[in-house]
């Protein structure tokens, strides 16, 4: 194994990393999943940093294995609104549980995504399950829903602090963008995480988070 020295770790004193925990935790409570999306546009070098920030994500053995598709051209937004929206008309009409359904009424979701359209950016997020060798076989990745879920959380917290919104969309089954976007069978679409600027006047459902006493346990 090769090393390098940690360096550099800054060692601060227990109230700045208080203070500093308080003021990270307070930014990414502020983030609120938008569904109604502004069309002005967002430079592409806004995204790439955000991208690497989702890339520094730990990982199964470091094999990072994740693909970013970043898609602004309106004819493939297109082309991935129609694919989605056609699975989640059979979703809303026939797939999902009376539970389901249930469960989603406050948050007022339906087939119709015109966001997918409307927004910047859409980011498809892909799982690379396997390593294709250049003789046609196969090797392993390690925790890979794991590391794209990390990758994920760390690209969304990115975007966030950029002061971009987001919205992380789960069109099931997604197989369509691997035809669309042209990834290979290796990778499974993970999510589609659609990135801009809220519309004027975009509202939200009225949620609350799970206080601290119930999400954690100190023993
Ligand atoms: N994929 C559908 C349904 C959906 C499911 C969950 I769980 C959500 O939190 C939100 C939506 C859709 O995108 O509408």
């Amino acid at each position: 194994m090769r090393t390098q020295p940690l360096d550099p770790f800054h060692h601060l004193p227990v109230e700045a990393m208080q203070a500093r925990a308080e003021a990270f935790a307070s930014e990414l409570r502020r983030r609120r999943t938008v569904r109604e999306f502004s069309p002005a546009p967002v430079p592409r070098a806004v995204l790439e940093p955000c991208l690497l920030a989702g890339a520094s994500a730990p990982n199964g053995a470091n094999l990072q294995p994740w693909h970013f598709v970043c898609v602004s051209d309106p004819a493939v937004k297109h082309e991935i609104r129609l694919a989605a929206e056609r699975e989640e008309r059979e979703f809303y009409t026939a797939r999902a549980t009376a539970e389901w359904l249930a469960d989603l009424a406050p948050l007022g979701t339906d087939a119709d995504k015109p966001f997918l359209e409307t927004a910047p950016w859409l980011i498809a997020i892909f799982a690379q399950r396997w390593r294709p060798m250049p003789d046609g076989s196969r090797r392993a990745n390690y925790y890979v829903p794991e590391s794209v879920g990390i990758a994920t959380g760390f690209l969304i917290a990115a975007l966030h602090h950029a002061g971009l919104a987001t919205l992380t969309h789960t069109p099931s089954p997604m197989g369509f963008l691997n035809r669309i976007l042209e990834r290979p069978e290796s990778e499974k679409p993970f999510l589609l995480l659609v990135v801009g600027y809220p519309a004027d006047g975009a509202r939200v459902p009225v949620i609350t988070k799970k206080p601290l006493g119930e999400i954690s346990t100190f023993r």
